[in-house]
């Protein structure tokens, strides 16, 4: 594996700008502030692969774009899949220094797209698949996904979403890959060195990205960084890496294995009028299964694998 570049601070990043102005993007949309870094991180080398989520419409109507990288926009199911095809195009005429990036919402990716990335995984694609995950259909008017967390309004759970949210980095893992990781955009400088790992190892990458969503989950819209960080400080997302197999927590979440350190749960879910309606029983309920989580990670970070 080659040396990946850490970046010290937000200064030292590359000024080129591939978000270009004119998106059509929400005011403050996380998964919009990640894909900034995103280009920032990796450069235009890359060919992004889209399926119909919000990002396939922040670029703005053709023939106009605010994304100055080549994007394929395709069907909802196949990321995995359009992005095998990109890879094995790109091989076969030698072009070997193009990263092809998948970039799928939650719902494209815990749903409705997990059979075609279950088959890149399993097949080894050489791409980097990113999962922002915002916690609903978006795009379409925040439907439940697989990801919307337990007790969560959206339009089709008016009263709180009454299933758990799937593990999916986990589910990743079963695969194999040789990386994986989680991310969110209020922790850009770790976003960014584990974008230029994944950028440097072979074989299918899943990073699996917090993207806070004021539209959807009922917050003010200055308060996306605010709501990634407390998201993690509670514990509720936790930033790790799984690297040829190997667990590790990084900063940081590695310093909230005592459970003393975390922030009370109830501090993020206040903030969100998507969880108004959460009873005093269900936010003990989603605070014990935090806390079980947490024995996991803690586990798995002293013996950095997943046993
Ligand atoms: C087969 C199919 N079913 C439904 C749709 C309608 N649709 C387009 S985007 C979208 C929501 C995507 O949700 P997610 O993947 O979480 O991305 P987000 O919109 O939240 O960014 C849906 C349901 C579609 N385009 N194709
Ligand atoms: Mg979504």
């Amino acid at each position: 594996m080659g040396e990946t570049k850490i970046i010290e601070s937000i200064k030292g990043l590359s000024k080129e700008e591939y978000l270009l102005k004119g998106h059509i993007a929400c005011a403050g949309c996380g998964a919009t502030i990640a894909l900034r870094l995103l280009f920032k991180a990796l450069g235009n080398r890359v060919i992004m692969v889209i399926p119909a989520c919000c990002s396939s419409v922040i670029p703005g109507p053709y023939p106009y774009t605010s994304f100055a990288v080549p994007v394929q926009n395709i069907i909802f199911e196949s990321t995995g899949a359009t992005a095998s095809g990109v890879v094995a195009a790109l091989r076969k005429r030698g072009i070997n220094d193009v990263t092809v990036v998948g970039w799928a919402g939650d719902g494209g990716t815990f749903d409705i797209g997990i059979q075609a990335l279950s088959g890149a995984a399993e097949r080894g694609t050489d791409f980097i698949y990113i999962c922002y995950d915002n916690e609903a259909y978006g795009n379409t008017g925040v439907q439940r996904s697989g990801a919307t967390p337990y007790g969560a309004w959206t339009t089709t759970t008016p009263t709180g979403k009454k299933e758990r949210k799937k593990d999916m980095p986990f589910i990743m893992a079963a695969h194999k890959i040789p990386y994986i990781a989680t991310a969110c955009p209020s922790y850009p400088i770790d976003f960014i060195r584990k974008l230029r790992k994944a950028r440097e190892i072979k074989g299918t990458r899943f990073i699996h990205l917090l993207a806070p969503c004021p539209t959807g989950w009922r917050y003010d819209a200055s308060k996306t960084v605010q709501m990634g960080r407390l998201a993690v400080q509670t514990g509720m997302w936790v930033l790790f890496e799984i690297e040829y197999g190997r667990f590790k927590l990084n900063p940081p979440s590695d310093e909230l294995i005592d459970k003393a350190k975390r922030r009370p749960l109830e501090e993020y879910l206040t903030l969100q009028g998507r969880f108004r309606r959460l009873g005093e029983e269900d936010i003990q309920k989603k605070q014990k299964w935090v806390d079980e989580d947490w024995e996991r990670y803690r586990r798995y970070h002293q013996t950095m694998c997943l046993i």
